[in-house]
């Protein structure tokens, strides 16, 4: 039987993303500082290595500050009509607290989003991806020190007022809610999230949101055409059973996250944090100015999506799987990837129609994607490619219901795939855990030519963004 219609609004912005920390390399070139993302040289669980010594993946990771130019031209070539990346803080203000920024930094993202315009695709900025001066962990103790805000909102306006007219779509955080399950990773606090004091943590969230309003407010100023979103890592949480009591604890679980969420988009902390902090034994500092900096709410939301997860108030059944940075209760009906993440494509249009049922903003699905070993074979034309039908069935999946969520009224407003270009993995930092559509050569060990080959999913993602999605109705039996 034949499904209704699918369908995606004209001008979704079909796309990819990126992120500097996993693809761009070059670590130490034109005045580059470390970043925290440098340090974590064994993944984000790993103990950081200040200063990294040795080899490490992400030093020259793919080599996209060297290799943009061909990349983008493959990411014309595919269609995209809008690409995901973000600047890296330590490009441009290498220790994090100068007040000059260094102009070669500033020199490399004029050239890549002039590179961008000649293609036609817009891009979507993020101002923090897991990355920020590794001085700033180690000087300040992160985002736990107040000054960060001041820093931010500086490195924040710079890049603004360089890149008006070039960039229209900002995000400030990446995975904001992720800071409290990997902290150095999200925040730059050394320790394990159970060994850091809570009300450290807490504070740090705090300026973190804190200075996202800020800088929401310095991009409507500088730009009232800016578009500033936040970011969260979506995972909707499912009672494990409808025995009330794990439907309690699911909302409790939900609400880890979507306490990010409600703060960016209401504008002010909710009552069940306040609940939460006072039981907890968790004080934060409120600045005098605070309560109205934060009325400065974002204009949409954006989150990544992999998984859904589960959640039991039983002892006995909490048994906990790994999913992306944070672990939770495996769903018993669900599949998953070769590193443990469970494939839930309805949970996509669940956690869709959730966020807009609660905020009336809309939402951008700016990561999703399958991590998978690649196998590289001979494309029978002289060159190599990946026969990835994997890959492109679990996207297909997750765009089919993102299109029921437009269905269901929601306002989607594009969809970027997770590292369309291979890149190296964020929390095991391998490079043979592949997202692209372009496959690139390089290995764990370093070794490879760092050529770039299209995959069988390079030609069937054109297809979908050439139809704007309609090829995907076909494939409907
Ligand atoms: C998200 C991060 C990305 C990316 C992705 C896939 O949490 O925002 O940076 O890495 O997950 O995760 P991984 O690289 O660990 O497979």
């Amino acid at each position: 039987m034949k499904a209704q219609k699918l369908l995606f609004p004209d001008g979704f912005l079909f796309g990819g993303a990126l992120a500097a920390n996993q693809c761009e390399g070059a670590a130490g070139t034109d005045g580059k500082g470390y970043s925290t993302a440098d340090a974590l040289t064994g993944g984000v669980f790993s103990a950081p290595q200040i200063p990294p010594k040795g080899f490490y993946l992400k030093e020259e990771a793919v080599d996209f500050y060297h290799h943009y130019k061909e990349d983008i031209a493959l990411l014309g070539e595919m269609g995209i009509k809008v690409l995901r990346l973000s600047i890296a803080w330590s490009r441009i203000f290498p220790n994090g607290d100068e007040e000059e920024p260094n102009e070669k930094g500033l020199k490399f993202y004029d050239r890549l989003f002039d590179e961008l315009e000649k293609y036609g695709i817009e891009p979507l900025v993020t101002l923090s991806h897991y990355e920020m001066p590794l001085y700033l962990a180690t000087e300040y103790g992160g985002w736990a020190d107040r000054r960060l805000i001041g820093f931010f909102e500086h490195y924040a306006r710079t890049v603004f007022e360089r890149y008006k007219g070039k960039v229209r779509y900002w995000l400030t955080f990446n995975e904001i809610n992720m800071i409290l399950h990997a902290p150095f990773n999200g925040g730059g606090i050394q320790g394990k999230p159970e060994e850091i004091d809570k009300s450290i943590l807490y504070q740090a969230v705090h300026h973190q949101l804190v200075a996202s309003a800020l800088v929401t407010k310095a991009a409507h100023e500088i730009d009232p055409g800016f578009r500033v979103g936040c970011m969260i890592a979506g995972s909707p949480i499912y009672p494990l059973t409808c025995d009330p009591e794990d439907v309690l604890e699911a909302m409790r679980k939900d609400r880890e996250s979507l306490f990010f969420g409600d703060v960016h988009v209401r504008g002010q902390y909710p009552g069940y944090m306040k609940r939460f902090f006072e039981e907890n034994h968790i004080r934060i500092q409120f600045a005098q100015e605070d309560e109205e900096i934060l009325k400065n709410t974002v204009d949409f939301i954006s989150i990544s999506y992999y998984m859904s997860y589960c959640a039991t108030a039983n002892e006995e059944k909490n048994t906990q799987s790994q999913g992306n940075i944070m672990s939770a209760v495996k769903n018993p009906y669900l599949e998953e990837s070769d590193w443990g993440w469970q494939i839930d494509p309805k949970g996509l249009r669940y956690i869709l129609n959730q966020l807009y049922d609660r905020y009336q903003l809309p939402i951008f699905i700016v990561e999703n994607g399958l991590g998978a070993k690649d196998v590289l074979v001979e494309d029978g034309n002289g060159s190599y490619t990946v026969n990835d039908d994997y890959r492109i069935s679990y996207a297909e999946q997750h765009l089919r219901e993102a299109a029921e969520a437009v269905r269901d009224g929601v306002d989607v407003l594009g969809y970027t795939s997770w590292g369309i270009i291979d890149l190296v993995s964020n929390t095991s930092n391998q490079m043979s855990k592949r997202y692209g559509f372009v496959y690139v050569d390089r290995n764990d060990d370093g070794s490879g030519s760092l050529k770039r080959y299209r995959k069988k999913s390079f030609y069937w993602y054109r297809n979908v963004i050439e139809t704007n999605g309609a090829c995907l109705e076909e494939c409907e039996k």
